[in-house]
């Protein structure tokens, strides 16, 4: 049995063994878990910042920019990459490991990587969990990385604080090429790679599309980066402080918190749930002619014998 309450210790002097330690007892459920979840200190809330957009945007590049800035002022971060186990993004981890990999002796940066395998969204199940002990462990910011591919893009939104869209101009000056949700999930538009041709344009664009999107309490800034040289990275810093002191976020907690209620209520009631085996009986069942998807889960959920 763990003891707890010298983890908790652990934390609140953000020891990296107590970090690394709590985080693997949360992702795998291990013997007192719920114990160290519930006695988390939350009251003091660190920002997250979301960074996401499409595989090879650049993301990684950023946040390896951002930790040098930040670093740099004496701050302390945790990040948080969410590896995609599809089959198209391979090699994203090693080439995260690869962009932050001068960051790992550095005692002020916490670096992990999260898989999705399993996960009923885009996001790692535990990315609540593991993000709130990072919470707990004195960190100044917490920044997690995802691809935004299908769900993740959305269900980062409900996790973040700050929510940063990193695009590329070769999306095209076809500016309808991003999808209409984008505009809704970003907080700030980042325009990556803009050492590129038809970057102005693109993001001339871009800036026609936000503000017909425009609401009027925060209308997201759209920066222009070149990740491998550093370039508009302090902008990009301003930016997540100024949406940061806004007061959007005073009103975006409650709403925050119940995404975080609703996700874990999920997680909960679908602990049990095993898709492979859902997979193998629905496989068998279906065949039959008088199969019938509501009765099946009926019987699943009522615990009546199924096949
Ligand atoms: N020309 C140019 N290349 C860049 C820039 N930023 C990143 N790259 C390159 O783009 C490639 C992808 O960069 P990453 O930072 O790994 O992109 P990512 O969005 O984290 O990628 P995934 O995590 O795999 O989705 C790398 O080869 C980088 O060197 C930039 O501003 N200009
Ligand atoms: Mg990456």
């Amino acid at each position: 049995m763990e003891d707890i309450k010298l983890l908790l210790k652990g934390l609140a002097l953000a020891d990296t063994r107590a970090i690394a330690r709590s985080i693997s007892i949360v992702e795998n459920e291990l013997d007192g878990y719920k114990q160290l979840l519930t006695a988390l200190p939350l009251g003091k809330s660190t920002p997250l910042i979301g960074i996401t957009g499409p595989p090879g945007a650049g993301k990684s590049s950023i946040i390896n920019s951002l930790i040098r800035l930040l670093t740099g002022k004496g701050k302390k971060l945790a990040v948080v990459a969410v590896d995609p186990t599809s089959p198209f993004n391979f090699g994203s981890l090693l080439g995260d490991r690869l962009r932050m990999s001068e960051h790992f002796t550095n005692p002020l940066v916490y670096i992990r990587s999260l898989a999705s395998r399993g996960s009923l969204g885009g996001l790692s199940a535990k990315i609540i969990e593991v993000t709130d002990v990072l919470k707990a462990s004195g960190f100044d910011y917490i920044i997690v990385e995802t691809v935004g591919v299908g769900q993740s893009e959305v269900e980062i939104v409900g996790l973040a604080d700050t929510t940063v869209v990193v695009l590329v101009p070769e999306a095209g000056d076809e500016i309808q090429t991003i999808k209409s949700g984008i505009m809704e999930i970003a907080d700030i538009f980042v325009v990556n790679k803009s050492d590129r041709e038809g970057a102005d344009r693109f993001a001339k664009n871009l800036t026609h599309l936000v503000h017909r999107h425009k609401n009027e309490k925060w209308v997201p800034p759209i920066i222009r980066t070149v990740g491998i040289r550093d370039e508009g990275i302090t902008e990009l810093a301003e930016a997540i402080e100024n949406h940061g002191s806004s007061g959007i976020l005073n009103e975006k907690r409650a709403y925050l918190l119940t995404e975080k209620a609703l996700r874990l209520i999920q997680n909960e009631k679908m602990r049990d749930t095993d898709r492979r085996l859902i997979y193998r009986m629905i496989e068998d069942q279906a065949r039959r002619p008088d199969f019938n998807i509501y009765s099946f889960v009926d019987n699943l959920i009522s615990g009546k014998p199924v096949t």
